[in-house]
């Protein structure tokens, strides 16, 4: 076992982030809570590496979540932010770098053809959702189980009795109003998909989805099931959203729009559009999105939307996603990916590794996971193990089973050799 870092600086940071923000963070995840131990402050971040308070350097494949998809401190997304903060942080007025970024994701991005920027991935798929419901002059939304859409009153929900009836909320503050309209249905179950069209036949404004469910490990679409959802939903005039904001500009340049080869009506994005800054967008046809305001009557607004900071980090990392670039993304994710796998695999230590393109995650259980129920009933208190010894020894991974793991376009072969090489030790004492 390696020598356990110190971790002093963080502790104390730790103990008076507690007497002033919910829980020491800024959102929940951050707190180590399914996996224990103190959460790392950090201090900066270069190319594929953390360095925490302590001094502290970690491998990350966190990567913020997802947006950092060049690495951290990317020199020509430093300079375009850089040079867009010399110009002004703001201005409430349109810029032409909102026009120039809308212009890359409708050439991107199949389905859009007019794009309505917001400042963060909850915005943009609640205002999706409420898009969706405008047009469509309907209410009922249907989410999967396990699908996160950002924290929204409407979608913190768990499913209701039985699969085709209303969800019932998830969290206090919510009410059961604002839950009313939504039904929750187990994902890749055609038979509940089409019990909540029975149940709803003229009610269903939009079938929203993580078409790469990311948010309860990586749990893929089965073969044709995002197939059989544009077709339901096209023959009974609901809306189809891809909600991309992990998956957009990161399974390939078009999302999984482009990577299934299924077009939705509506898409969130987030994370890598924005190159690590706070923008997110949504975007859809011409005729659903004229429907927004000023030009509709669907109000949705914001004040720091297409922020041109942002905006100017989101076009730097977007031109520089080129086939090339995924190309080396996914060699990246094989090596990992093949790396973590045959670690497991040669230290009996029943496990997945289940992914889409670069997007994967670590399950530990010997059953194949298809849904939610099938991700909870994984071994998490071992991921808890996996994730702290990979930890002590410099590899920071998301603190939760739940979560996908993201590599980047700075990790290089040696980082991901000596990854799975801790893998290889940590695995030795999974197995108890
Ligand atoms: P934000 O509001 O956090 O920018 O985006 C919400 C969101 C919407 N849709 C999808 C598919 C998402 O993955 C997210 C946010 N993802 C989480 C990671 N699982 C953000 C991390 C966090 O909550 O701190």
């Amino acid at each position: 076992m390696p020598s356990m870092p110190t971790t002093r600086a963080s502790q104390d940071l730790y103990a008076r982030a507690r007497r002033v923000i919910p829980g020491g963070v800024n959102s929940p995840v951050r707190a180590f809570g399914s996996v224990g131990g103190t959460p790392r402050f950090m201090v900066h971040g270069e190319g594929a590496h953390l360095v925490d308070a302590d001094g502290n350097r970690y491998l990350d494949y966190v990567m913020s979540w997802g947006p950092l998809i060049l690495g951290h401190c990317h020199p020509e997304v430093v300079a375009a932010a850089k040079d867009a903060i010399d110009r002004g942080s703001s201005y409430g007025a349109p810029t032409a770098g909102e026009v120039e970024l809308a212009e890359t994701i409708r050439d991107a991005v199949p389905a859009v053809e007019m794009v309505r920027c917001v400042s963060s991935g909850t915005e943009a798929a609640m205002s999706a959702i409420r898009l969706a419901r405008g047009a469509t002059g309907r209410d009922t939304l249907v989410k999967f189980g396990g699908h996160y859409h950002g924290h929204s009153d409407a979608l913190l929900v768990d499913a209701g009795s039985g699969v085709a009836t209303f969800g019932l909320p998830n969290s206090p503050g919510v009410t059961r109003g604002a839950t009313a309209d939504t039904v929750v249905v187990p994902w890749n179950d055609r038979t509940a998909v089409e019990a909540a069209f029975r149940a709803h036949p003229d009610g269903i404004a939009v079938v929203a989805c993580e078409p790469v469910p990311a948010n309860m490990g990586v749990v893929p679409a089965e073969a044709g099931f995002l197939e059989f959802l544009r077709e339901i939903t096209a023959a009974n005039g609901a809306l189809l959203l891809f909600d991309e904001v992990m998956s957009g500009f990161r399974v390939a340049r078009g999302g999984a729009g482009e990577h299934s080869g299924v077009v939705p009506d509506l898409v969130a994005l987030g994370k890598v559009v924005g190159g690590g800054y706070p923008l997110a967008a949504f975007g859809g046809s011409a005729d659903v999105m004229r429907q927004l305001a000023p030009e509709g009557p669907v109000y949705q607004a914001g004040t720091l939307s297409g922020n041109p900071v942002a905006v100017a980090a989101g076009l730097a990392q977007l031109r520089l996603l080129d086939d090339a670039a995924y190309k080396g993304l996914a060699d990246r994710a094989d090596q990992l990916i093949e790396g973590l796998q045959g670690v497991f695999d040669a230290a009996g230590v029943p496990a997945a590794v289940p992914r889409v393109a670069s997007l994967f995650s670590v399950f530990f259980t010997g059953e194949p996971v298809r849904d939610y129920a099938g991700a909870r009933a994984a071994d998490h208190g071992r991921y808890a193990r996996f994730f702290n010894g990979m930890l002590a020894r410099g590899h920071y991974l998301p603190p939760s089973g739940y979560e996908a793991l993201f590599v980047s376009l700075a990790h290089t072969p040696e980082d991901i050799a000596s990854t799975v090489a801790a893998a290889h030790e940590v695995a030795r004492d999974l197995v108890a």
